[in-house]
């Protein structure tokens, strides 16, 4: 056995969103986001769940601290509804909305808990999309002004700040998706560096705000690539899906330029605009404090050809594990080594920056049950190396302060619905119970004694 010991002060959380969790999608004044009307379209959401209930949290958010609170976290990560602040994206504010957060920040504050909010974590208000989502620079707009009230509102209370959740993921898997109706893709990789520019004016923004004593960072999910075979082809392939996945994200963010060899293709292939220079400088003069970091996974990369490669979205594109792989219950590759490859690559690549693991965890099928306790073992194995893995790139000199397991309950998972579990409580969607399960027992030690013993065998 191994002893794996936390520094003092690390910050153990878990996260949700507001989307996956909250439901009363239409409750007090709330506006519809793209996520309402999406899961609203037959055929678009396994078993035709939606978002309308979910965790029933807006109800809820008083047992649901007192769960947190039990676990003993020391941060609990969530998102606020944009719609339910500013229901049609901008102008009138929703002042239910404003109080279901105040209540919830308040609740937390009461029992010791951090909160880190993520100010966009994908429901978008309908109302923007009609004028074009991401692509449009009014959305921009919008989102600074929804982003400055937030700030001036609650940024006496919170001092921890997300500005978006996976821009990969909310841009170009969404926009294939049809979340935002027919899109080019052209408009679609243009709408990736709108959002950066989102970013830093929401950073600009913060720093001038009234209470700018807190830390403001974006989170990207990020994924280390490996070849499949140790060829010529797969390097190259592994070049372009590591440049799309990963540095097509943090380049802009830490280096105020995009990566030249993935520009030349988006500008080749979709023709990509050129930058125009006050975007690089707004870019350059609003840098974030931290790096949120979602990984679950790692990317393995074989192609046959070398035409394959001049279709980097088809590289992209979400890969079965190879047989005998161990995967979790969304058939992603459960693969610890590559979070520490990935974490000591950030540290490398983009100068030591300060890093939270704003995500993190396993979907299991949670379907065994003893003495009202959810035996969740495969997510306990894998939140144990997964751990040990953040500790030892930690101990290698990485700047990682936190960590937050995806997730503190089972929620909407997206187009897969309620089908797919990632929590440490279990949610019985028909009655609302939580029940424990064992990882959040497991937890709530590791957090009690920043430490825990893992087996070597
Ligand atoms: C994401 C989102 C979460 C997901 C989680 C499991 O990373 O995709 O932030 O909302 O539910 O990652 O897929």
């Amino acid at each position: 056995m191994k002893l794996i010991q936390f520094p003092k002060g690390f910050i153990w959380g878990a996260a949700t969103s507001s989307y996956q969790i909250e439901g009363a999608w239409n409750e007090d004044g709330k506006g519809e986001s793209v996520w309402d009307v999406f899961s609203h379209t037959p055929s678009k959401i396994k078993n035709g769940d939606t978002g309308d209930v979910a965790c029933d949290h807006y109800h809820r958010y008083k047992e649901d601290v007192q769960l947190m609170k039990e676990i003993g976290l020391k941060a609990y990560r969530f998102s606020i509804s944009w719609p339910r602040i500013f229901p049609n994206g901008k102008g009138k504010v929703n002042p239910k909305g404003v109080a279901f957060y105040d209540n919830l920040i308040n609740e937390l504050k009461e029992n010791q808990i951090e909160p880190f909010i993520t100010l966009y974590h994908w429901d978008l208000p309908f109302e923007l999309n009609k004028i074009g989502a991401w692509d449009n620079r009014k959305v921009v707009e919008a989102y600074v002004e929804y982003a400055k009230f937030i700030f001036n509102h609650f940024g006496d209370r919170v001092k921890f700040w997300i500005t978006f959740n996976e821009p990969l993921v909310f841009i170009i898997y969404f926009y294939f998706l049809g979340l935002y109706g027919k899109k080019e893709i052209s408009k679609t990789l243009y709408a990736t560096h709108l959002v950066n520019i989102a970013n830093a004016k929401a950073i600009e923004t913060y720093r001038s705000s009234e209470y700018a004593d807190g830390k403001i960072g974006i989170t990207l999910n990020l994924d280390p690539v490996y070849p499949k075979k140790d060829t010529t082809l797969d390097e190259k392939a592994v070049k372009i899906v590591d440049g799309f996945n990963n540095r097509w994200f943090l380049d802009p963010i830490f280096q105020s330029e995009y990566p030249i060899d993935i520009l030349s293709i988006l500008q080749k292939n979709y023709n990509f605009p050129s930058i125009p220079k006050q975007d690089l400088d707004i870019l350059n003069q609003n840098h974030i404090d931290f790096l949120g970091i979602n990984n679950y996974s790692a990317t393995r990369i074989g192609i046959r050809k070398e035409e394959e490669l001049n279709n980097p979205f088809k590289l992209l594109l979400p890969k079965k594990a190879e047989k005998r792989t161990e995967v979790s219950e969304m058939g992603w590759e459960v693969y610890p080594d590559g979070f520490y490859d990935l974490l000591r690559r950030v540290d490398k690549d983009y100068n030591h920056p300060l890093i939270y693991i704003t995500e993190n965890g396993m979907a299991c099928r949670d379907d065994q049950i003893t003495n009202n306790i959810i035996q969740d073992d495969d997510r306990l194995s894998y939140l144990k190396r997964y751990f040990a893995a953040a500790n030892k790139a930690m101990k290698e000199g990485v700047n990682l302060k936190g960590y937050f397991v995806w997730s503190l309950m089972d929620n909407f998972e997206w187009i897969e619905g309620y089908s797919k579990r990632f929590g440490l409580i279990y949610v019985n969607f028909d009655s609302q119970e939580r029940l424990w399960k064992k990882s959040a027992f497991w937890y709530r030690d590791v957090i009690k004694n920043n430490s825990y013993e893992l087996s070597t065998i």
